[in-house]
């Protein structure tokens, strides 16, 4: 199987926001009749786009995006990427958008915009006409975006490949408001070649259109690698032999359009590890087939992954007389061989592949060892190896641990980031909505790619691809604080399936922000933090402790309660704002806020209650909190969704804490 078909209904959301963007433009006034066209709007300081571009800079006033407009391209710019750039211009106000090769203007436009090659002539010209120094060439998925408001309104976008130009017209996206696009100078290419994730997480693998949705938002996001592995698809892994039913390898057609539509690598990873024999033939033959199957579908990018399997025992006499007595060194020497010869029989003898990725057995440190060193001297060099940081789950990602990685492995490396991804004991009810922390800058000079491996929760995932889209795109620039309150304004950015908004709701961002908070906390194996619970919570409970033994006493419990009443109303708020798979992904914990967000809201009436004198009353509140927490610990994760199962966690540490701890306070 190669995933569940139906898990939740389809994204539906109704608030517009401004998508990766934020609302620092104000809504244009609309002229009179009489009133001729404005030809430019005083600029509002720059937008924010994610992930980060490398330059950005104000070239003069927005652009006014009315009436009939024209994109003019050329042949680079594929089919995805002209509707996306008519989509975008529409929702900025556009009429009209005529689409045409250079050639002459289209008659009555107010605006034209040029997408092409960085170095064809009239980009160039453009470019130059607007004083942008842009550098050409520009390295691959690279682009120039350059615009300003006048006389006669401009907006070029020249790019190093068809990437590059879907790249750019994303990033109109995020320059476009209602009626107007900002008039900047940009200039942007990815800082690591390899962005995105690897479905690769046990438990339950993501339905067909969860994987359908992902791909487009990795469009939106300039994430370009998808790896195929999840665990408990049996024909990735134990049933590895096997072909693909006639209906999933349909399937997987589906998956390879939308992820070339939206400029994404559909890596296919097949994992043989627990059976392989590797001294005979017809296995290897066996392996060879079933990448063939996709490969006829259209796959062109190929993993073997072999973690999480015993290197130590042969799955055959034939290992042990081929490689010896079962050793780690024997293990490396006999994988080397096997993907060496995946590398030269397959990868270089089907035209359009790209170098085989591989997955070590010891994945997960930088201590040299005889695997290590089978691998260093006797694999392919061209292989791309995987690497998850020092640790499976690592408290930190580090330059000079990626660097020592490199010494033991013989090679740059390729990130398998193991967060947020919610498959282990440690655990266990939580869900993973925090900032990408943690991950040196100065990365991109040490990896060849980044991809995390998210939770079962697809929509939910989000809120850390973003962060780890933005890192992989420009790590130099990265600011987790930044990406995070990004990855909420995404989410409350959506108008349906698929489709940008415009337009920001804050109090949904506000919203989620709150909740994210809340979810903060992610654990190592043990179950302890690497990154600590609700810390914006715990920072409030302290300035409220603070105030309190101070004596302002009514002045600190009155800001605690602010904020819990805004915990108690964000998931209302969330499920009307939010697209409803992410609703749905994260339904048990949005239904223990509530109950724990009136839980913290009774217990600050209680302390008011005693500021006040009244202990009779405070009673009363501190009972109706611990009702409130009870109910709020009876809410478990939901079978099919995530695995392990247990109670859901909500801010632990630091709420419920607090609420044991208050009728103490005095
Ligand atoms: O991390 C790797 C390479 N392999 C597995 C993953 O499949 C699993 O999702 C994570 C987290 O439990 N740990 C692993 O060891």
């Amino acid at each position: 199987m190669l995933g569940r078909n139906v898990r939740r209904s389809a994204v539906v959301a109704t608030l517009m926001c401004v998508v990766l963007a934020a609302c620092t433009n104000t809504t244009p006034q609309e002229p009179t009749p009489t009133a001729p066209p404005p030809q430019s709007l005083p600029a509002t300081g720059l937008p924010q786009v994610t992930p980060q571009p490398q330059e950005m800079q104000r070239l003069g006033d927005d652009i006014p995006v009315r009436g009939k407009v024209e994109v003019v391209v050329d042949p680079l710019v594929d089919q995805p990427t002209r509707d996306l750039a008519v989509l975008v211009l529409r929702l900025a106000g556009a009429s009209d958008v005529v689409v045409r090769e250079p050639g002459p203007p289209s008659e009555g436009a107010a605006l034209s915009v040029r997408i092409g090659e960085r170095t064809s002539p009239t980009v160039v010209k453009g470019l130059q006409e607007l004083g942008f120094a842009a550098p050409a060439p520009l390295p691959p998925e690279g682009y120039v975006l350059a615009g300003r408001g006048g006389g006669n309104p401009v907006v070029f976008i020249g790019a190093s490949d068809a990437a590059g130009a879907y790249y750019g017209v994303q990033t109109l996206r995020q320059i476009a408001s209602p009626g107007r696009l900002a008039g900047v100078g940009i200039v942007d290419h990815p800082s690591m070649p390899l962005r995105g994730t690897v479905e690769g997480f046990y438990g339950p693998p993501w339905t067909h259109a969860e994987r359908m949705d992902q791909l487009a938002f990795y469009g939106d996001v300039k994430l370009n690698t998808y790896i195929y592995a999840p665990k408990d698809d049996p024909y990735h892994r134990e049933k590895w032999r096997e072909a693909y039913p006639a209906g999933d390898l349909a399937q997987v057609k589906q998956l390879i359009q939308q992820a070339a539509a939206h400029h994404v690598k559909f890596t296919f990873a097949l994992s043989p590890g627990t059976s392989i024999c590797y001294s005979d033939d017809a296995d290897f033959r066996a392996l060879l087939a079933k990448l063939q199957t996709v490969y006829d579908e259209g796959v062109r990018d190929f993993s073997v992954p072999l973690d999480d399997i015993s290197y130590t025992r042969w799955n055959c006499a034939g290992d042990e007389a081929k490689y010896g007595k079962p050793s780690e060194g024997a293990a490396g020497q006999a994988q080397a061989e096997l993907l060496n010869r995946v590398q030269r029989e397959f990868v270089d003898t089907h035209p359009g592949v790209a170098p085989l990725q591989f997955v070590p057995t010891e994945y997960s440190d930088v201590e040299d060892s005889a695997y290590k060193t089978a691998i260093r001297t006797a694999l392919d060099p061209r292989v791309l190896v995987m690497w998850t940081g020092d640790g499976v789950i690592p408290r930190q990602i580090t330059v000079s641990d990626a660097q020592q990685a490199e010494k033991v492995w013989g090679r740059k490396l390729f990130l398998w980031d193991n967060y947020p991804v919610n498959d282990f004991d440690g655990s266990v009810g939580r869900l993973l909505l925090g900032p990408y922390e943690k991950r040196e800058r100065g990365l991109s000079g040490q990896l060849v790619g980044d991809v995390s491996n998210p939770m079962n929760l697809a929509a939910a995932s989000k809120v850390v691809e973003i962060g780890a889209a933005d890192f992989a795109w420009n790590d130099a620039a990265f600011d987790p604080q930044r990406a995070w309150r990004a990855a909420a304004e995404y989410l409350a950015g959506r108008r349906a399936a698929g489709e940008p908004g415009l337009v920001a709701d804050q109090a949904t961002v506000d919203a989620l922000m709150v909740f994210f908070d809340l979810e903060h906390m992610a654990p190592l194996p043990s179950g302890r933090p690497w990154l600590p619970p609700a810390p914006e919570l715990a920072r409030r409970i302290q300035e409220f402790r603070d105030g309190w033994d101070r004596g302002d006493r009514a002045g600190s419990a009155a800001a605690l309660r602010g904020y819990a009443q805004a915990i108690a109303d964000a998931p209302e708020q969330i499920g009307r704002g939010v697209p409803a798979d992410f609703v749905a992904d994260a339904k048990p914990w949005l239904t223990a806020t509530e109950l724990w967000g009136k839980a913290l809201v009774a217990t600050v009436d209680g302390l008011q209650a005693r500021a006040n004198g009244d202990e009779g009353s405070t009673f009363g509140h501190f009972t109706a909190a611990r009702q409130f927490a009870d109910q709020a610990k009876q809410i478990r994760t939901l079978p099919g969704e995530v695995r392990p199962q247990g109670q859901v966690l909500v801010a632990d540490g630091v709420l419920d804490t607090f609420i044991e701890q208050a009728p103490g306070i005095r």
